[in-house]
Protein backbone atom coordinates (compact mmCIF):
# COMPACT_ATOMS: atom_id res chain seq x y z
CA UNK A 1 0.00 0.00 0.00
CA UNK A 2 1.43 3.39 -0.77
CA UNK A 3 0.71 6.84 1.31
CA UNK A 4 1.52 10.15 1.50
CA UNK A 5 2.53 12.18 4.17
CA UNK A 6 4.89 14.61 5.80
CA UNK A 7 8.17 14.49 7.34
CA UNK A 8 8.18 15.49 11.28
CA UNK A 9 11.69 14.51 11.58
CA UNK A 10 14.44 13.05 10.13
CA UNK A 11 17.34 11.14 12.23
CA UNK A 12 20.41 9.28 10.19
CA UNK A 13 18.24 8.80 7.40
CA UNK A 14 15.16 7.31 9.01
CA UNK A 15 12.46 9.93 8.44
CA UNK A 16 9.23 9.87 10.89
CA UNK A 17 6.49 10.14 8.48
CA UNK A 18 3.38 11.12 9.53
CA UNK A 19 0.08 10.34 7.34
CA UNK A 20 -2.86 12.39 5.80
CA UNK A 21 -4.76 10.51 8.48
CA UNK A 22 -2.70 10.98 11.40
CA UNK A 23 -0.70 7.20 11.60
CA UNK A 24 3.10 7.86 12.03
CA UNK A 25 5.85 5.43 9.80
CA UNK A 26 9.50 5.41 10.42
CA UNK A 27 10.38 5.39 6.44
CA UNK A 28 13.52 4.82 5.20
CA UNK A 29 15.09 5.57 1.68
CA UNK A 30 15.01 2.52 -0.70
CA UNK A 31 18.24 1.37 -1.96
CA UNK A 32 20.62 4.02 -1.53
CA UNK A 33 19.33 6.68 -2.61
CA UNK A 34 16.42 8.34 -4.62
CA UNK A 35 17.77 9.02 -8.85
CA UNK A 36 15.74 11.99 -8.61
CA UNK A 37 17.09 13.17 -6.09
CA UNK A 38 21.53 13.06 -6.87
CA UNK A 39 23.37 15.74 -6.13
CA UNK A 40 21.61 17.36 -2.81
CA UNK A 41 23.14 17.13 0.39
CA UNK A 42 20.45 16.30 1.76
CA UNK A 43 17.24 15.17 -0.17
CA UNK A 44 14.50 14.77 2.48
CA UNK A 45 13.77 17.49 5.27
CA UNK A 46 11.24 18.25 7.75
CA UNK A 47 8.47 19.37 6.32
CA UNK A 48 9.09 17.54 2.78
CA UNK A 49 5.78 15.72 1.54
CA UNK A 50 6.43 12.15 0.66
CA UNK A 51 5.27 9.61 -0.90
CA UNK A 52 5.72 6.26 0.80
CA UNK A 53 5.39 2.21 0.45
CA UNK A 54 3.73 0.99 4.01
CA UNK A 55 5.66 -2.57 4.50
CA UNK A 56 4.64 -2.87 8.31
CA UNK A 57 2.02 -0.61 10.23
CA UNK A 58 4.56 1.15 11.14
CA UNK A 59 7.17 1.20 8.87
CA UNK A 60 7.76 2.14 4.88
CA UNK A 61 10.10 2.41 2.25
CA UNK A 62 10.12 5.88 0.52
CA UNK A 63 9.49 6.34 -3.15
CA UNK A 64 8.79 9.79 -4.39
CA UNK A 65 9.20 13.47 -2.74
CA UNK A 66 6.69 16.05 -3.80
CA UNK A 67 8.31 19.62 -5.24
CA UNK A 68 8.85 22.01 -2.43
CA UNK A 69 6.26 24.93 -2.38
CA UNK A 70 8.53 27.11 0.26
CA UNK A 71 11.89 26.31 1.50
CA UNK A 72 15.09 27.47 4.06
CA UNK A 73 17.99 26.49 2.68
CA UNK A 74 21.57 27.61 3.25
CA UNK A 75 24.90 27.52 1.86
CA UNK A 76 26.75 24.38 4.06
CA UNK A 77 30.64 25.87 4.28
CA UNK A 78 31.90 22.40 5.22
CA UNK A 79 30.72 20.18 2.71
CA UNK A 80 30.79 23.28 -0.36
CA UNK A 81 26.83 22.56 -1.08
CA UNK A 82 23.41 24.04 -0.61
CA UNK A 83 21.24 22.62 2.54
CA UNK A 84 17.76 22.64 3.35
CA UNK A 85 16.92 23.28 6.57
CA UNK A 86 12.87 22.21 6.19
CA UNK A 87 10.38 22.71 3.98
CA UNK A 88 6.96 23.63 3.05
CA UNK A 89 6.23 25.83 6.03
CA UNK A 90 3.89 28.85 5.06
CA UNK A 91 6.26 31.57 7.25
CA UNK A 92 9.66 31.59 8.73
CA UNK A 93 9.64 33.24 12.31
CA UNK A 94 13.41 34.69 12.43
CA UNK A 95 13.76 35.24 16.47
CA UNK A 96 16.29 37.50 17.54
CA UNK A 97 17.16 38.33 21.27
CA UNK A 98 17.63 42.15 22.69
CA UNK A 99 20.60 40.56 24.78
CA UNK A 100 22.79 37.59 24.96
CA UNK A 101 23.08 37.55 22.46
CA UNK A 102 23.05 41.16 21.30
CA UNK A 103 20.54 41.74 18.01
CA UNK A 104 22.60 40.77 14.86
CA UNK A 105 20.23 42.45 12.43
CA UNK A 106 22.60 41.55 9.35
CA UNK A 107 21.70 37.86 10.77
CA UNK A 108 18.24 38.72 10.25
CA UNK A 109 18.95 40.15 6.21
CA UNK A 110 20.24 36.29 5.73
CA UNK A 111 17.58 34.70 7.39
CA UNK A 112 15.45 36.61 4.54
CA UNK A 113 17.62 35.78 1.68
CA UNK A 114 17.71 32.50 2.40
CA UNK A 115 14.21 32.13 2.82
CA UNK A 116 12.24 30.84 -0.46
CA UNK A 117 8.84 31.73 -1.27
CA UNK A 118 8.09 32.16 2.07
CA UNK A 119 7.95 35.55 4.46
CA UNK A 120 9.69 36.33 7.22
CA UNK A 121 7.88 37.20 10.57
CA UNK A 122 10.73 39.16 12.46
CA UNK A 123 10.43 38.74 16.10
CA UNK A 124 12.81 40.38 18.77
CA UNK A 125 12.30 38.36 21.90
CA UNK A 126 13.51 39.10 25.78
CA UNK A 127 11.68 42.79 25.50
CA UNK A 128 11.94 42.56 29.07
CA UNK A 129 15.32 44.23 28.68
CA UNK A 130 16.52 47.23 26.44
CA UNK A 131 17.93 48.05 22.83
CA UNK A 132 20.39 50.87 22.08
CA UNK A 133 18.59 53.53 19.98
CA UNK A 134 20.70 52.50 16.95
CA UNK A 135 19.22 48.99 17.50
CA UNK A 136 15.86 50.11 17.42
CA UNK A 137 16.04 52.21 14.75
CA UNK A 138 17.50 49.01 13.09
CA UNK A 139 14.40 47.10 13.84
CA UNK A 140 11.74 49.41 13.08
CA UNK A 141 13.50 49.44 9.83
CA UNK A 142 12.16 46.21 9.24
CA UNK A 143 8.54 47.07 9.42
CA UNK A 144 8.67 49.97 7.23
CA UNK A 145 10.12 47.81 4.77
CA UNK A 146 6.83 45.70 4.81
CA UNK A 147 8.03 42.88 7.01
CA UNK A 148 5.63 42.02 9.85
CA UNK A 149 7.36 42.75 13.01
CA UNK A 150 6.70 41.27 17.15
CA UNK A 151 8.12 42.04 20.46
CA UNK A 152 7.96 39.03 22.67
CA UNK A 153 9.07 37.95 26.57
CA UNK A 154 9.55 34.62 27.06
CA UNK A 155 10.09 35.25 30.15
CA UNK A 156 7.78 37.59 31.39
CA UNK A 157 5.40 36.44 28.80
CA UNK A 158 4.47 39.66 27.07
CA UNK A 159 2.98 39.66 23.63
CA UNK A 160 3.19 36.03 23.74
CA UNK A 161 -0.57 35.49 22.67
CA UNK A 162 -0.06 37.95 19.94
CA UNK A 163 2.61 35.58 18.77
CA UNK A 164 0.60 32.78 18.97
CA UNK A 165 -1.86 34.32 16.51
CA UNK A 166 0.58 34.89 14.24
CA UNK A 167 0.97 31.27 13.67
CA UNK A 168 -3.03 30.27 14.20
CA UNK A 169 -3.60 27.43 11.01
CA UNK A 170 0.10 27.88 9.55
CA UNK A 171 3.16 25.74 9.72
CA UNK A 172 5.65 28.45 11.07
CA UNK A 173 9.71 27.44 11.07
CA UNK A 174 11.49 28.91 13.95
CA UNK A 175 14.97 30.36 13.30
CA UNK A 176 17.75 32.00 14.64
CA UNK A 177 21.29 31.89 16.55
CA UNK A 178 21.68 29.42 19.47
CA UNK A 179 20.52 31.65 23.26
CA UNK A 180 17.96 33.78 21.20
CA UNK A 181 15.13 31.95 23.13
CA UNK A 182 13.68 29.88 20.46
CA UNK A 183 13.28 26.56 22.55
CA UNK A 184 12.09 29.52 25.95
CA UNK A 185 9.04 30.56 22.74
CA UNK A 186 8.06 27.03 21.73
CA UNK A 187 7.84 26.15 24.92
CA UNK A 188 5.65 29.23 25.53
CA UNK A 189 3.47 28.90 22.04
CA UNK A 190 2.94 25.44 22.71
CA UNK A 191 2.08 25.63 26.67
CA UNK A 192 4.53 22.62 27.42
CA UNK A 193 7.08 23.61 30.32
CA UNK A 194 10.37 21.79 29.43
CA UNK A 195 13.24 22.84 30.23
CA UNK A 196 15.01 25.54 28.19
CA UNK A 197 16.65 23.77 25.35
CA UNK A 198 14.35 20.74 25.76
CA UNK A 199 11.17 20.48 23.67
CA UNK A 200 8.69 18.20 23.66
CA UNK A 201 5.54 17.81 21.53
CA UNK A 202 2.56 15.58 21.09
CA UNK A 203 5.07 12.94 19.04
CA UNK A 204 7.91 13.86 20.79
CA UNK A 205 7.83 13.40 24.57
CA UNK A 206 11.61 12.85 24.89
CA UNK A 207 14.16 14.83 25.16
CA UNK A 208 15.11 17.54 22.46
CA UNK A 209 18.55 19.46 22.70
CA UNK A 210 17.83 20.92 18.84
CA UNK A 211 20.50 19.84 16.29
CA UNK A 212 18.30 18.70 14.09
CA UNK A 213 14.76 19.87 12.91
CA UNK A 214 11.78 19.00 14.38
CA UNK A 215 7.60 19.71 13.73
CA UNK A 216 6.13 20.16 16.57
CA UNK A 217 2.18 20.46 17.30
CA UNK A 218 0.00 22.38 19.07
CA UNK A 219 -3.14 20.22 20.93
CA UNK A 220 -5.75 19.72 19.17
CA UNK A 221 -4.16 20.15 15.25
CA UNK A 222 -4.95 20.07 12.50
CA UNK A 223 -8.73 21.28 13.54
CA UNK A 224 -7.11 24.01 15.33
CA UNK A 225 -3.75 25.58 16.41
CA UNK A 226 -0.91 25.24 14.46
CA UNK A 227 2.65 23.94 13.79
CA UNK A 228 5.85 24.61 14.67
CA UNK A 229 9.51 23.55 13.05
CA UNK A 230 12.35 24.08 15.57
CA UNK A 231 15.38 24.06 13.94
CA UNK A 232 19.35 23.77 15.76
CA UNK A 233 20.83 27.36 16.25
CA UNK A 234 23.18 28.84 13.65
CA UNK A 235 25.75 30.41 14.39
CA UNK A 236 26.69 32.01 10.69
CA UNK A 237 24.82 32.03 7.76
CA UNK A 238 25.05 32.37 3.95
CA UNK A 239 22.26 32.18 1.50
CA UNK A 240 22.71 28.73 -0.77
CA UNK A 241 24.79 29.33 -3.92
CA UNK A 242 21.83 30.62 -6.48
CA UNK A 243 21.43 33.49 -8.27
CA UNK A 244 22.92 36.74 -6.65
CA UNK A 245 19.68 38.53 -8.04
CA UNK A 246 17.45 36.02 -6.00
CA UNK A 247 19.23 37.98 -3.26
CA UNK A 248 19.04 41.13 -4.07
CA UNK A 249 15.17 40.38 -4.63
CA UNK A 250 15.49 39.89 -0.29
CA UNK A 251 16.01 44.26 -0.26
CA UNK A 252 13.06 45.71 -1.14
CA UNK A 253 14.00 49.12 -0.91
CA UNK A 254 16.40 48.37 -3.59
CA UNK A 255 13.30 47.85 -5.98
CA UNK A 256 11.56 51.20 -4.59
CA UNK A 257 14.63 53.24 -5.60
CA UNK A 258 14.50 52.28 -9.69
CA UNK A 259 17.90 52.07 -10.42
CA UNK A 260 17.62 51.87 -13.93
CA UNK A 261 19.64 48.59 -14.98
CA UNK A 262 17.55 45.73 -14.78
CA UNK A 263 20.64 43.65 -14.06
CA UNK A 264 22.41 45.99 -11.57
CA UNK A 265 23.89 44.59 -8.79
CA UNK A 266 24.27 47.94 -7.11
CA UNK A 267 28.08 47.16 -6.03
CA UNK A 268 30.15 48.48 -9.12
CA UNK A 269 27.97 49.55 -11.79
CA UNK A 270 28.55 53.73 -12.54
CA UNK A 271 25.51 55.77 -12.55
CA UNK A 272 23.41 53.58 -9.81
CA UNK A 273 20.67 55.20 -8.16
CA UNK A 274 21.15 52.36 -5.02
CA UNK A 275 24.35 53.76 -4.50
CA UNK A 276 23.30 57.10 -4.63
CA UNK A 277 20.53 56.30 -2.27
CA UNK A 278 22.66 55.22 0.00
CA UNK A 279 25.30 58.09 -0.46
CA UNK A 280 22.25 60.20 0.40
CA UNK A 281 21.11 58.22 3.42
CA UNK A 282 18.06 57.44 2.12
CA UNK A 283 19.04 53.63 2.33
CA UNK A 284 20.10 52.64 5.36
CA UNK A 285 23.40 52.11 4.82
CA UNK A 286 24.58 49.15 6.96
CA UNK A 287 21.29 47.19 5.22
CA UNK A 288 23.31 47.83 1.80
CA UNK A 289 26.57 46.54 3.44
CA UNK A 290 24.69 43.79 4.64
CA UNK A 291 23.95 42.89 1.09
CA UNK A 292 27.43 43.41 -0.58
CA UNK A 293 28.70 40.67 2.32
CA UNK A 294 26.49 38.42 0.35
CA UNK A 295 27.12 39.18 -2.45
CA UNK A 296 30.59 38.83 -1.28
CA UNK A 297 30.20 35.62 0.47
CA UNK A 298 28.66 33.94 -3.07
CA UNK A 299 31.08 34.84 -5.35
CA UNK A 300 34.15 33.49 -3.38
CA UNK A 301 32.83 30.17 -3.09
CA UNK A 302 33.50 27.09 -5.52
CA UNK A 303 30.76 24.72 -4.97
CA UNK A 304 32.20 20.83 -4.72
CA UNK A 305 30.10 20.36 -8.41
CA UNK A 306 32.19 22.86 -9.91
CA UNK A 307 35.39 21.58 -8.48
CA UNK A 308 36.94 19.28 -10.88
CA UNK A 309 38.07 15.89 -9.45
CA UNK A 310 37.56 17.37 -5.51
CA UNK A 311 34.22 15.49 -5.15
CA UNK A 312 32.13 13.69 -7.41
N1 LIG B 1 15.66 37.89 29.90
C1 LIG B 1 15.15 36.95 29.12
N2 LIG B 1 15.80 35.77 28.96
C2 LIG B 1 15.25 34.85 28.13
C3 LIG B 1 14.04 35.09 27.45
N3 LIG B 1 13.76 33.99 26.69
C4 LIG B 1 14.76 33.12 26.90
N4 LIG B 1 15.66 33.62 27.77
C5 LIG B 1 16.89 32.95 28.24
O1 LIG B 1 17.79 32.82 27.15
C6 LIG B 1 18.54 31.60 27.25
C7 LIG B 1 18.47 30.80 25.96
O2 LIG B 1 17.14 30.34 25.77
P1 LIG B 1 16.78 29.12 24.79
O3 LIG B 1 15.29 29.04 24.74
O4 LIG B 1 17.51 27.88 25.17
O5 LIG B 1 17.36 29.66 23.41
P2 LIG B 1 17.58 28.88 22.01
O6 LIG B 1 19.01 28.44 21.98
O7 LIG B 1 17.32 29.91 20.96
O8 LIG B 1 16.62 27.73 21.93
C8 LIG B 1 17.99 30.87 28.46
O9 LIG B 1 18.84 31.11 29.55
C9 LIG B 1 16.63 31.52 28.69
O10 LIG B 1 16.24 31.48 30.03
C10 LIG B 1 13.36 36.36 27.66
O11 LIG B 1 12.31 36.67 27.11
N5 LIG B 1 13.99 37.24 28.48
MG1 LIG C 1 16.89 25.61 21.34
ZN1 LIG D 1 22.07 49.78 -9.28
Amino acid sequence: MTLFGTVYRSINNIYSVKTDSGDLFSVRIKGKRLAILEGEYNPIVVGDRVLFEAVSETEGLLLERNSRRSSFARWNVKRFLNQTICANMDQILCVCSIDSPPFRPRFVDRVVACAQGVDVVVCMNKCDMMLTRVEEERFRLYGRLGFRTVRVSAKTGENVDTLRGLLQGRTTAVIGQSGVGKSSLVNAVLGTSQKTGEVSGKYNRGRHTTNHAIMLESASWPSEGFRLIDTPGFREISPPHDDILRVRSAFPEFESCKCPYESCLHIDEEDCLVKRAVEMGEINSDRYYSYVSMVEDMQSRSPAYLRSGKRK
